[in-house]
């Protein structure tokens, strides 16, 4: 299908969507709708089509047809803006569930501030909708269901963010069971890898019955999918498989490191072995001829007697870790704690959730030596952001600063690369922040060429420090834009800008392999959490996971640095000290 058609198809279906929420007329909506279907199945390119030729297309008439001339032209349709304008994206992001409504989607926004699907599931196992009006026992179900179809469209694959709270409940759960010697995930989710097929989680005691009864009684187990000596396998009212497997305390580090994986990982190791005349098993790592066991216990005892040292699980998949670890040349990977501050953070002056004292607060209690305050810049036209808006800001940033001892605030703003890639505020006016980051939000259609240009461009403005989400991809839901990324990556390194790793759990952008790409060029990164919530700061550690994924270490990360360090990268080329 052609790229032009898939897009207008996604702006009438959203406009559809639109007023279905905010309660317009049932028929504009079926109108629009059907028209987008339209539109997204007809087999000749629209890129190109004036209004009579589009009224051509069944559904399409007048009106619809000068709107998609508009976006066509200029890449937006004034009314859907609008409407967007009044209707926050996460309700936007819910009436997507299957049998929740707009009505309800609204109402759980505006009454318990839901806006993601992951919080719509964490309310109804809190059992805060039962409280509301329309809103039932029947009704809770039902969403759990929509969720979990939604979820499997996906693939089949959830996120991380949602696969790690899961996971850390049945941690926690099964850590309380009487007998429990430890208790740990293992999989993809101990690799951090971006989206999860099922959670495996491990536990080490002499009995496994209990472990797999106390699973299955789980409030979140919807299921027993199987149920064994040595594993049980059950779904959760989300549609996630979680595999329990109960070992014996002395294979612990065995059982570990084999169902840790990757399977190409432990493909190598099990070569490794079998050169120094040993097997390894989930059991452990033993003789090959005697069957003695020679190690199992802990994972360092069983790469140890491969000749490695530990390597941590996110550098197993097989990208060359085990060379370096027997050359002794792994990584020092960058860890949470190494991150001294955040410079991608929004507040409610623009799409943000919680005011600025809040954010502030927040990072504040995350122990940070620094913050930055990035909102949106004003050609995110439904962000209504204007100069005085932002220097009023400054002003009460400035103020707040001075309250807090521990912590340096700093005043930046999420520029908006435009079209050519030129920028929101002139040269003089960028001046005055102390960290602008610089994303694409629009024109993703364009060729790969202008493309590159463009955020080649953005990067070579001596007041762009980082370049935000720089793919703008969207996990499960939009492809990275069609750039030449090794050009981007090139300019960022001569120009002294950061790439981001974005933490949001749906953009982790850059992903891992970019990151390895990236880092060869010499490029420096900055992990951010895009925060728009207090509740989104700690999604840091997913951006953390990604970037030991990528093989960085502290110093590659510039928001590990002393405040110092990072003021004189911010500073340099901007012809200001
Ligand atoms: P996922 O669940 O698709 O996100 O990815 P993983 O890596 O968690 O894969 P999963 O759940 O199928 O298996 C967990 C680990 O168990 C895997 O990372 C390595 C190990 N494993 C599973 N099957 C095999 C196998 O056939 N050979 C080897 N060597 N290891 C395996
Ligand atoms: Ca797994
Ligand atoms: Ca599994
Ligand atoms: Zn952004």
């Amino acid at each position: 299908m052609s790229r032009a058609n898939e897009e207008v198809e996604a702006v009438l279906q959203e406009y559809a969507d639109l007023i279905a929420i905010s309660g317009g007329e049932g028929f504009r909506a079926r109108a629009y709708e059907k028209a987008a279907r339209a539109i997204g199945g007809h087999p000749a390119d629209v890129a190109g089509m004036g209004v009579d030729g589009l009224r051509e297309i069944p559904g399409v008439g007048r009106s619809i047809a000068a709107k998609v001339v508009e976006y066509l032209r200029s890449g937006r349709i004034g009314e859907v803006e609008r409407a967007r304008e009044e209707i926050p994206a996460g309700v936007r992001e819910l009436i997507a569930v299957p049998t929740l409504g707009p009505r309800k989607a609204m109402v759980l926004h505006e009454e318990l501030g839901i806006s993601s699907v992951d919080q719509l599931a964490e309310a109804v196992r809190a059992e805060r909708l039962r409280d509301l009006k329309g809103f039932g026992e029947r009704t809770e179900e039902n969403i759990l269901h929509g969720i979990d179809l939604l979820r499997r469209a996906g693939g089949g694959r959830v996120l991380i963010s949602t696969a790690m709270d899961e996971a850390e409940r049945i941690v926690a759960a099964l850590l309380a069971v009487g007998g429990c010697v430890r208790c740990a995930y293992a999989g993809s989710l101990r690799r951090m890898r971006e989206t999860i097929g099922d959670i495996d989680v491990l536990v080490a005691a002499e009995r496994a019955g209990p472990f797999m009864d106390a699973l299955a009684a789980l409030p979140d187990t919807a299921e027993v999918i199987a149920h064994g000596g040595k594993k049980t396998s059950v779904r959760t009212r989300e549609g996630l498989q979680v595999d329990l497997r109960v070992l014996p305390p002395e294979s612990w580090g065995a059982g570990l490191q084999y169902f840790t994986g990757s399977k190409a990982h432990n493909i190598r190791t099990r070569r490794i072995a079998v050169r120094r005349g040993l097997k390894l098993s989930e059991y452990g790592l033993s003789d090959a001829e005697t069957g003695r066991t020679v190690a199992s216990e802990t994972e360092e005892e069983v790469y140890g007697r491969l000749g490695l040292p530990w390597i941590p699980p996110p550098l197993r998949e097989d990208r060359g870790e085990i060379a370096a670890g027997l050359r002794g040349e792994l990584p020092e990977l960058v860890e949470e704690r190494d991150i001294r501050g955040d410079l991608h953070t929004h507040t409610d002056l623009t799409d943000g959730l919680a005011p600025l004292e809040d954010m502030v607060a927040a990072a504040a209690a995350r122990g940070y030596a620094y913050y930055a305050v990035t909102d949106h810049a004003p050609d995110l036209a439904m962000q209504r952001m204007t100069a005085e808006k932002i220097l009023a800001q400054r002003a009460r940033l400035r103020a707040l600063d001075r309250r807090h001892r521990g912590m340096r605030l700093l005043h930046g703003t999420e520029l908006n690369i435009g079209p050519d890639g030129g920028l929101d505020w002139p040269d003089d006016f960028l001046a005055g922040f102390d960290v602008c980051v610089a994303s694409v939000h629009s024109r993703f259609d364009q060729s790969p060429e202008a493309l590159t240009r463009r955020i080649v461009r953005a990067c070579e403005n001596p007041h762009v420090k980082i370049l935000g989400h720089p793919t703008t991809r969207r996990i499960g839901r939009r492809p990275g834009l069609d750039a030449d990324f090794d050009a981007v990556f090139a300019a960022c390194a001569r120009t002294g800008t950061a790439l981001e790793v974005n933490s949001h759990p749906e953009r982790l952008d850059l992903c891992d392999e970019d990151i390895l790409r990236a880092k060869r060029y010499g490029v420096r990164f900055a992990i951010d959490s895009d925060a728009h919530s207090t509740t989104h700061l700690p999604y840091l550690r997913y951006g953390v996971g990604t970037a030991q994924r990528g093989w960085l270490t502290a110093d590659d990360v510039i928001n590990t640095w002393p405040l110092t360090r990072l003021r004189r990268f911010l500073a340099k080329g901007r012809g200001r000290a």
